[in-house]
């Protein structure tokens, strides 16, 4: 992504004096949108779209994944779906959702076709929530009419799952337990005033408040559909059921319209996680967001004792770590609370790893447990001729030094060795630690893992 810029407009729009007191948007990297959450076994794993910087469109051309223990350090996963992954896709690869069934990852997602039809929906098929992902059958799944877009994936009690997804309409089909067809006609929900509010915006286009990014769930014996809705600006609001199928009542805003760095969208994801309720969405708020520069973004919430959502606020803090950071294993570099210009690549020798590393550029882990205190710091790291250091801080960008790595030249970018560094003065306890990088002008060295030792 573009580099972003110390005290950028972020910082100004939300009167921070330094960026990394923020935990929203949780990807800095690069624009993400329309978050799709997965918990599958003691992780999250969250999928998002992709805008490519600088957009001036939905220019979208794969999807992201990453994934948390935490909720606050997110590890980059690469990018495991794309459109070359669906040959009969050649544009839009927009809002999508993934759900574990039989031992398998079925990804559902919306593309345009090359055949000229408009909108489609396709579904890749993984062995583990990362991927590998592969088209599922080699064609769409469906195509029912130019608004085939946003599917939302449901697997109800008895085994039934659903499919809904649409924009201006609303529809769904029953999938097969294969999850890869579907029996029966795809029906069109009723967007009736009952259902999906009125609308205030453009009233006479569309039959109710519903938009589009629909997100299906259960919570106790009340079934959830949780949607953008407006028109533009989009706010996000939800209606419930006594069934998968409906009919649906409409019951209230879940988060107005965001005032300041919101995009004109919104897209809502719902998880419960490690005993606590997480509400995705999307806004514009990192350095060049706009409309077609979005950022994900997540806060806790409690419903209320009678089953519904109360309104959720849109915030600069975020949500709070459900649990500490273990700095004794080894750790992923590109799992992240905040940064400021690194950027992440793949190769195929070691996966993802953090890059484009310069002078003053830094990583900020949330909530480390030193426990007694560390006794020296490892990293691998890969440098053709410049290296640098890294200079581990607790709690700030200033705060203090815990130790300084110096990084030397590994005689090629992509040649990693592991360096080390003894702590001379232990630090106990609950800290945020900060990666600050320094060097000489350029590009410094690569980032793959690194690790304390006690
Ligand atoms: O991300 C592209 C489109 O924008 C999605 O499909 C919609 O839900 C809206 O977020």
């Amino acid at each position: 992504m573009l580099k972003l810029i110390r005290l950028s407009i972020t910082a100004v729009l939300f009167g921070l004096t330094h960026l990394a007191s923020a935990q929203n948007p949780i990807i800095q990297t690069i624009y993400t949108a329309d978050p799709a959450p997965l918990v599958y076994k003691d992780t999250v794993f969250l999928y998002t779209g992709h805008d490519e910087d600088k957009s001036t469109w939905f220019v979208m051309k794969d999807w992201h994944a990453y994934s948390t223990v935490d909720m606050v350090n997110w590890t980059d996963r690469g990018s495991p779906l794309s459109l070359q992954t669906f040959s009969w896709a050649k544009k839009d690869a927009w809002a999508g959702q993934c759900i574990f069934r039989n031992g398998k990852f079925y990804w559902y997602v919306p593309v345009n076709e090359t055949s000229g039809k408009g909108m489609s929906i396709g579904v890749a098929v993984g062995d583990s929530p990362t991927g590998p992902f592969k088209d599922a059958i080699g064609k769409p799944l469906l195509h029912s009419g130019n608004g085939d877009i946003d599917p939302t994936v449901f697997i109800d009690d008895d085994g039934q799952a659903y499919l809904y997804w649409g924009n201006p309409y609303l529809k769904y089909v029953k999938l097969n337990k294969d999850m890869i067809s579907y029996s029966g006609e795809v029906i069109t929900v009723p967007l009736n005033k009952e259902g999906f509010n009125v609308r205030y915006k453009d009233a006479d286009k569309r039959p109710s408040a519903y938009e589009e990014g629909p997100w299906l769930y259960k919570r106790k014996d009340l079934y959830y559909l949780l949607y953008p809705a407006g028109g533009v600006p989009e706010h996000l609001a939800y209606s419930t059921s006594k069934t998968a199928k409906g009919p649906w009542s409409y019951r209230d805003t879940i988060m107005t319209v965001i005032k300041k760095g919101g995009a004109f969208t919104n897209h809502p994801g719902v998880i419960d996680y490690k005993g606590k309720s997480f509400f995705f969405y999307h806004n514009a708020a990192l350095p060049g967001g706009g409309g077609f520069n979005r950022s994900v973004a997540v806060e806790e919430f409690n419903y209320n004792a009678d089953g519904t959502i109360p309104r959720i606020e849109a915030t600069v803090g975020g949500v709070k770590p459900v649990q500490h950071f273990n700095p004794y294993q080894i750790s992923q570099a590109e799992t992240i609370a905040w940064e400021e210009g690194i950027e992440t690549a793949i190769s195929p020798k070691i996966g993802v790893y953090v890059t484009e590393i310069n002078n003053g550029d830094y990583i900020k882990v949330r909530s480390v447990d030193l426990g007694k205190g560390a006794k020296s710091f490892e990293a691998r790291v890969a440098s053709r001729n410049q290296g640098g250091e890294i200079e581990v801080r607790l709690d700030s960008y200033s705060g203090t030094l815990l130790t300084t790595l110096n990084v030397k030249p590994t005689g090629d970018n992509q040649s990693w060795n592991t360096q080390s560094v003894k702590i001379d003065k232990k630090q106990a306890g609950v800290h945020d630690l900060f990666f600050i990088f320094k060097g000489n002008e350029g590009d410094l060295f690569n980032f793959d893992w690194w690790k304390f030792d006690r």
